[in-house]
C-alpha cells in the first residue's frame, strides 16, 4: 500500500447557518497553514481548492427550512467530491463551511464504506446534537439538522443524497461534547437512542473514559469519520464560531480527545465545520482547530512521529 494522501476540499458557504461568515472558514484554515502543518508531520497533502455553489440569498425559512434548494446543491457537490477522493484512496478533510455540509460528506463516506465492506463510526464533536426536523426546529437552519437527515428524517432530496436512503443510522454516531439540545430535539434523540456523551458525562467520568466508550468496538475493519464542529470547544478558547455555548471542553480535554482518536489508527475522513472568521480574533480559533487536527494525525504525543 502506498503512502496515505490527504486531500483538502474547501466548501466556502454558510448556506445552512443562522449567522453569515462560515463561508470564510476554508481560507482561514489555509491562512493558519493547515496543509503546511500536516506536511511537516510527514504527510502528503493535496489542496483541491474550493467547491462552487449558489450564493447565500439570506431568506427566511419556508416550510421549516431555510435555503433548502441551495443546501441541496452544495451537498450534492460535496458528496461527489468527497466520494471521488475516497475512491482514489485519499483521506479527505472537508474545510467548511457550516455543518449542513456533513450531509454530503458523511453520505459519501457511508457509500464508500458499503463499497469497501467496512464499518462506519462517526464521531460527532459538537455542542449541539444537530438532530432537528422541520417540525421542531426553532430556526429553520439546516446546520441544526444534518444528523437527522443522514438517519432518514428530513427533506427527501437531502435524505436521498448518495447510494442509499437513509445514508446511515443512529447506531453509527457517537456524539461528544453536547450541551445544547432544543426541547423537541431532546425527544427525537431519545427516541432514536442516539449515543450522546454530553458535557455532564465528560464532567463525571472525564474525557479519557468518554473516548474509550465512544471508541469501543472500533477495529481493523472500521472507518472512523470525525465531524468536528468547532463550537465543540469552550468559547473561551474558540470564539470564532456563530453559535457559542459555554461549558465546552478545555484545551487539554480537546487535545486528549484528538490524541485518542489518532491512537486508533483508523481515521478515514474529517469535517472541520462552523469556523466563522467574522467572530474570531486574529484567526486564533482557526489556529487552534489546525493544532487539534495535527493531534488528530498523531502530533503532541512525545513518543511518536516528527516534531
Ligand atoms: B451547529 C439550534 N439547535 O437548530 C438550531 O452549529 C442550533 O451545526 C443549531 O451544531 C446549531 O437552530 C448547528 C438552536
Ligand atoms: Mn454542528
Ligand atoms: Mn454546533
Ligand atoms: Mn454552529
Amino acid at each position: 500500500m502506498g503512502k496515505q494522501v490527504i486531500a483538502l476540499v474547501g466548501v466556502p458557504t454558510d448556506i445552512g447557518a443562522g449567522h453569515r461568515g462560515a463561508s470564510m472558514g476554508p481560507e482561514a484554515l489555509r491562512v493558519a497553514q493547515l496543509g503546511e502543518k500536516l506536511r511537516r508531520r510527514g504527510l502528503d497533502v493535496v489542496d483541491r481548492g474550493n467547491l462552487h455553489g449558489p450564493m447565500n440569498p439570506w431568506q427566511p425559512p419556508e416550510n421549516g427550512y431555510r435555503h433548502l434548494s441551495e443546501v441541496i446543491a452544495w451537498n450534492t457537490a460535496v458528496h461527489g467530491a468527497i466520494h471521488h477522493e475516497l475512491q482514489a484512496g485519499r483521506l479527505p478533510i472537508m474545510l467548511g463551511g457550516d455543518h449542513c455540509l456533513a450531509i454530503g460528506s458523511i453520505s459519501a463516506v457511508a457509500r464508500h464504506c458499503r463499497e469497501q465492506g467496512r464499518k462506519l463510526r462517526v464521531l460527532w464533536l459538537d455542542a449541539h446534537a444537530d438532530f432537528n426536523t422541520s417540525q421542531v426546529t426553532p430556526s429553520g437552519n439546516i446546520h441544526g439538522m444534518p444528523v437527522a437527515c443522514l438517519c432518514g428524517t428530513g427533506p427527501r432530496e437531502l435524505v436521498e443524497i448518495g447510494d442509499q436512503a437513509p445514508a446511515t443510522s443512529p447506531d453509527v454516531f457517537r456524539q461528544i461534547g453536547i450541551r445544547s439540545v432544543d426541547e423537541g430535539e431532546k425527544r427525537l434523540v431519545r427516541e432514536a437512542k442516539m449515543d450522546i456523551y454530553d458535557m455532564r458525562h465528560i464532567d463525571e467520568v472525564g474525557m479519557k473514559r468518554t473516548m474509550e466508550e465512544a471508541l469501543e468496538g472500533v477495529d481493523a475493519d472500521t472507518h472512523l469519520h470525525v465531524s468536528f464542529d468547532v463550537d465543540f470547544l469552550d468559547p473561551s478558547i474558540a470564539p470564532g464560531v456563530g453559535t457559542t455555548v459555554r461549558g465546552g471542553p478545555t484545551y487539554r480535554e480537546a487535545q486528549l480527545c484528538m490524541e485518542m482518536i489518532a491512537d486508533t489508527g483508523r481515521l478515514g475522513s474529517v469535517d472541520i465545520v462552523e469556523l466563522n472568521p467574522a467572530y474570531d480574533k486574529r484567526n486564533q480559533t482557526a489556529k487552534l482547530a489546525v493544532e487539534l487536527v495535527e493531534s488528530l494525525f498523531g502530533k503532541s504525543t512525545l513518543m511518536r512521529g516528527p516534531d
